[in-house]
């Protein structure tokens, strides 16, 4: 018999990459989707018929209960969260409750059910925040700079201390940023590229960005989620990075961007005063409401543990990520999406 797997965020960009891993494996998924105003299932639509979804909600802790009796999973993959870094500036209590309580309101359900469940954990890169040390590994302290960031590290430990003190196989996947045509529409990689395409076919004129200097360790999601899996593949639970070991600029992503529509930027002025040029046109503008009250600076990756014990690689690189999500939003807006 096939595995039972249960997804928690299963309509957002990693829910909907796992559910095809793990449909391709071979097991039955369940998802768990809570009730919004409005219908999106567009990253699983392609498999809406093999996935099957349940009510629930990580701050309903009787929804968690009720999810795990009905689906009977072998294996618990929490990629739920208010994901959105800025967003937690302004909701910092409900993203305290959904991103870090909602972690230990579904260890809590998983034990009362059935405590042989295996527990994959979404934790961040964010929760180095203000990196102590470089590249981050497994043992570099957390110094978190976001609402978010804090949620994230009290989810990391909720699920370090069910495994100490329940002896719960329990992981804790410490994932530096991944992204995807599957990419919310809101973060800094998707922005572009979608605004780019526009730009290109004379759609729009201008991209708007905050911090052109930030640097994050950017991969491809499908090969993140794999990793995933590989961790509750294993003997012991235990917890990993998951990284390139590669660190890019902001700047750097819009150029490669901008190179794949055959644009060239260049770049004049300093701060908030930069912009990026295209023949003399500034395509690319810096607007200050998209700086954040704290921001991460630099980030980059040790996944040396993943690589050795779960024998994880990343297969996709920077390049080609840019240009896989460049020519999807050129595609997208060619057959009429936005
Ligand atoms: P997304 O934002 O694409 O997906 C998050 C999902 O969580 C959405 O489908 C959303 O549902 C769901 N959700 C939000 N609030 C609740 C709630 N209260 N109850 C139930 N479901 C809820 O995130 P990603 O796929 O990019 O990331 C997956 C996980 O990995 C997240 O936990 C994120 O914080 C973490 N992470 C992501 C990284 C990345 O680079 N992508 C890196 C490291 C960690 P709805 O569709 O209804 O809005
Ligand atoms: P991040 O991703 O905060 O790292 O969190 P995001 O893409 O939002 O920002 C990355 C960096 O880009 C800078 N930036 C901008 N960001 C956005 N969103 N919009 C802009 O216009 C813009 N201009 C510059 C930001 O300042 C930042 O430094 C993601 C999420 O998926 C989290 O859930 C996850 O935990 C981490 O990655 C790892």
């Amino acid at each position: 018999m096939g595995k039972v797997a249960f997804i928690t965020g299963i309509l957002g960009q990693d829910g909907s990459y796992l559910a095809d891993f793990l449909l391709s494996k071979g097991y039955t998924v369940y998802g768990m989707k809570r009730r919004l105003s409005h219908e999106h299932e567009n990253n699983i639509k392609h498999a809406r018929d093999q996935i099957t979804l349940v009510s629930g909600d990580l701050l309903d802790h009787t929804s968690l209960i009720q999810c795990i009796k009905k689906c009977q999973p072998d294996e618990v993959y929490n990629l739920a969260a208010q994901s959105f870094v800025p967003e937690s500036w302004a909701q910092p209590v409900y993203t305290g409750d959904v991103t870090g309580l909602g972690v230990l309101r579904m260890l809590e359900a998983i034990k009362e059910v059935n405590p042989a469940i295996r527990f994959y954990q979404a934790s961040s890169s964010e929760m180095f925040g203000k990196a102590l040390e470089t590249p981050q590994r497994e043992s570099t302290p957390f110094y978190p700079r976001s609402p978010y960031g804090v949620a994230k590290v009290y989810g990391h430990y909720a699920t370090v201390n069910h495994r100490e003190s329940y002896n719960a196989f329990a992981c804790s996947g410490i994932l530096f940023n991944h992204e995807s045509p599957r990419r919310g529409m809101e973060f800094v990689t998707r922005k572009i590229t979608n605004q780019a395409a526009k730009i290109s076919a004379g759609m729009a004129t201008q991209l708007a960005l905050g911090n052109l200097n930030a640097k994050r360790d950017w991969g491809f999601a499908l090969d993140y989620v794999e990793a995933m899996w590989m961790m509750l593949q294993q003997e012991r639970p235990d917890d990993y990075v998951v990284a390139t070991g590669q660190t890019h600029s902001v700047r750097e992503f819009v150029e490669l961007a901008f190179k794949r529509l055959g644009m060239n930027i260049t770049w004049e002025g300093e701060g908030v005063n930069e912009r990026g040029l295209v023949d003399g046109k500034a395509v690319v503008i810096v607007d200050k409401k998209f700086y954040r009250p704290a921001d991460v600076e630099q980030l980059v990756g040790d996944a040396s543990k993943a690589g050795a014990q779960l024998g994880w690689k990343q297969r996709t690189s920077f390049p080609e990520l840019v240009n896989m999500m460049v020519d999807n939003d050129v595609k997208m807006l060619k057959s009429g999406g936005s």
